[in-house]
């Protein structure tokens, strides 16, 4: 057995900060062979160049680098990859990217090779053969997770492995800058520290929307872990945060968290009866939670924020992608649900549909505007490799760059839509974010809130403080300043209420309620594939 230092690497997003570390570092680095060292760098939280990190992997003598990253990460994970084999290390790569085109890693597509190893699929198995061959010098190009008749094999769940949370160093992820750690420590139960820490309980969903790579990567078996794995991993997290007198969140990055909401309600109910709660967001699609005793358990069981792909609020469009499940006629209705109980959504609208047409933004914002407040994000359409989308848009030749990620630009369409050009939907999603997070919109979402206590307005407003950073850059300290000294009239009225404990109203809006055709009849129970 011998010893050697590991890299698992992330390379940075280009666009926003790391609020949250990407879960496969830490579940590889779990179960690496217990005899070898295991670093993290995430690019995000601890950026580097090619020259640098060339630098640090011979500085450490490290001898294997496993690189993970999605489709928009890959440039920079190529050239990352580059650096490090000519200091003759290897380069293992895995993640959706190369799992759809092992081939451009491997260089066998007639360019450059990117990768002395790519782990296809789900690596939880072969991770730890990969290490194996590793040691011995004799990687091969490609590691596939089957079983002993070749068949694909995908990991149960049921053996997940600790995640060592307690001693896991997580101070590049730390959100809370350094120098007010000591003073945050008092403020009531402690915020020296804030992590927002990822949490998986199952993986797979059934629903094969046509943009997605997630039923095809993970596969419709859905698995989950077992309710004890994780209830044990959310008390673990919670004694850390006591004992460093922070607060950490847990992002269950579940592609669909109630995708069995039967399995849902009761790994909740027993995060309950542990008294395991912690603040919580989750991804749920809209029809699932149209269940109240669901969305009772959510709220008990310290739910905050649910990520709501909603994607379009035209049914013609979801019927086009293969989302014909989202009912935009229950949106209002559910988020209201959540509302009652103080849970919010983050809502995830795509334009670029082959039924958006100039002035989508500003429709879609109509509808915003008449929900509870929450936090609207807005992408384009992308075709990834290997979804049906990037099928249909290929066989019908309308890529315009068919190989977007070699030359990643956000919010950049890579083909055209039907009716409008790229740069209308380009104009659209600016101005659904401008509008979205202007001053007058984050005064408007914190009157919206005017029955509710102080800290669940100062909480929207932080939050959509911080999603606005999604499209316009806030990374250095000028830039904040300046979105500070615009949003300075809100700031003024929140901080006077916390002081004075009295409340002036901020501005008349008032949210539009739900016309009655829009409320949805209950209907609780299960919604299959
Ligand atoms: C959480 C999440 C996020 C988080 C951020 C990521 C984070 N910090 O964790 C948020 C919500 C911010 C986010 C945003 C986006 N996301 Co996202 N996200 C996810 C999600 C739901 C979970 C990721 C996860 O942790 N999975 C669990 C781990 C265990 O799985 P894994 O990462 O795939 O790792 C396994 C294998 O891939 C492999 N592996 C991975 N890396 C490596 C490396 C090595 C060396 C080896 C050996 C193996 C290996 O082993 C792991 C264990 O089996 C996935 C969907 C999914 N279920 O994975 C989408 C997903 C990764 N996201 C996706 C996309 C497209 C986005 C966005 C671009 C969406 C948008 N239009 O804005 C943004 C961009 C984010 C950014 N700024 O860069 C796509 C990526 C597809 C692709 N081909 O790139 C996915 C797959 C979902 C989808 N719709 O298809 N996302
Ligand atoms: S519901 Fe979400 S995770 Fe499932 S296929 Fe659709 S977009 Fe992907």
């Amino acid at each position: 057995m011998s010893y050697m230092r590991i890299l698992l690497y992330n390379p940075d997003n280009g666009v926003t900060r790391n609020f949250m570390p990407h879960l496969w570092m830490f579940l590889l680095q779990a179960l690496t062979p217990p005899e070898h060292e295991v670093l993290l760098i995430d690019g995000n939280a601890q950026p580097m160049d090619e020259s640098q990190m060339a630098q640090y992997v011979r500085d450490q003598e490290i001898g294997l680098v496993g690189i993970g990253a999605m489709t928009r990460m890959i440039a920079k994970a190529y050239s990352m990859a580059d650096a490090i084999r000519t200091t003759g290390v290897p380069v293992v790569m895995g993640g959706p990217h190369v799992t759809e085109l092992p081939d451009e890693a491997l260089g066998r597509d007639g360019g450059t090779r990117h990768a002395d190893a790519v782990a296809l699929g789900e690596a939880d198995e072969t991770w730890p053969l990969i290490v194996n061959d590793a040691v011995r010098g004799e990687l091969k190009d490609i590691y596939t997770p089957i079983d002993a008749t070749g068949k694909e094999r995908k990991p149960s769940l049921k053996d997940y492995p600790a995640i060592p949370w307690q001693s896991i160093d997580l101070d590049q992820f730390n959100l809370v800058p350094k120098a007010a750690t000591a003073m945050l420590q008092k403020v009531g139960e402690g915020w020296g520290t804030f992590h927002i820490i990822p949490v998986e309980s199952g993986r797979g969903c059934p629903y094969g929307c046509e943009f997605c790579t997630v039923t095809g990567f993970f596969g419709d078996s859905i698995r989950f872990r077992t309710n004890e794995s994780v209830v044990s991993e959310l008390l673990r997290l919670k004694k850390r945060a006591r004992s460093e007198k922070g607060q950490i969140a847990v992002f269950f990055i579940d592609d669909n968290f109630a995708i069995n909401i039967k399995r849902t309600k009761s790994l909740l109910r027993d995060i309950i009866a542990a008294g395991a709660q912690l603040h919580w967001v989750a991804q749920i699609s809209a029809n699932l939670l149209r269940d109240e005793e669901l969305v009772d358990l959510i709220a008990a069981s310290g739910g905050k924020w649910v990520f709501i792909g909603m994607e379009s609020i035209d049914p013609a469009n979801l019927k086009d992608v293969n989302k014909g499940f989202n009912k935009p006629s229950e949106y209002a209705a559910v988020l209201e649900r959540l509302a009652k109980r103080n849970v919010y959504a983050i809502t995830s609208f795509i334009f670029g549909m082959d039924n958006d047409a100039p002035g989508v933004a500003e429709r879609t914002l109509q509808q915003v505007r008449t929900w509870p407040p929450g936090l609207p994000i807005f992408g384009l359409l992308t075709p990834l490799p290997a979804t049906p989308l990037y099928k249909r848009l290929e066989t019908t030749g309308r890529l315009t760059r068919p190989k977007h990620w070699q030359e990643f630009i956000p919010f950049t369409m890579a083909h055209t839509p039907l009716k409008m050009t790229i740069e209308e939907a380009h104009a659209e999603v600016k101005y659904g974010w401008s509008h979205a997070y202007s001053p007058e919109a984050l005064a408007q979402a914190v009157e919206a809130l005017d029955d509710q206590p102080l800290g669940h307005r100062i909480n929207i407003f932080l939050a959509r403080l911080c999603f606005r950073g999604i499209y316009f850059p806030m990374m250095g300290r000028l830039a904040w300043l300046k979105v500070i000294a615009q949003n300075r009239q809100t700031l003024f009225t929140l901080a006077k209420e916390a002081v004075f404990g009295r409340r002036a109203p901020l501005m008349t809006f008032k949210r539009e309620r739900p016309s009655e055709d829009s409320v949805i009849p209950e209907v609780p129970g299960e919604v299959s594939a």
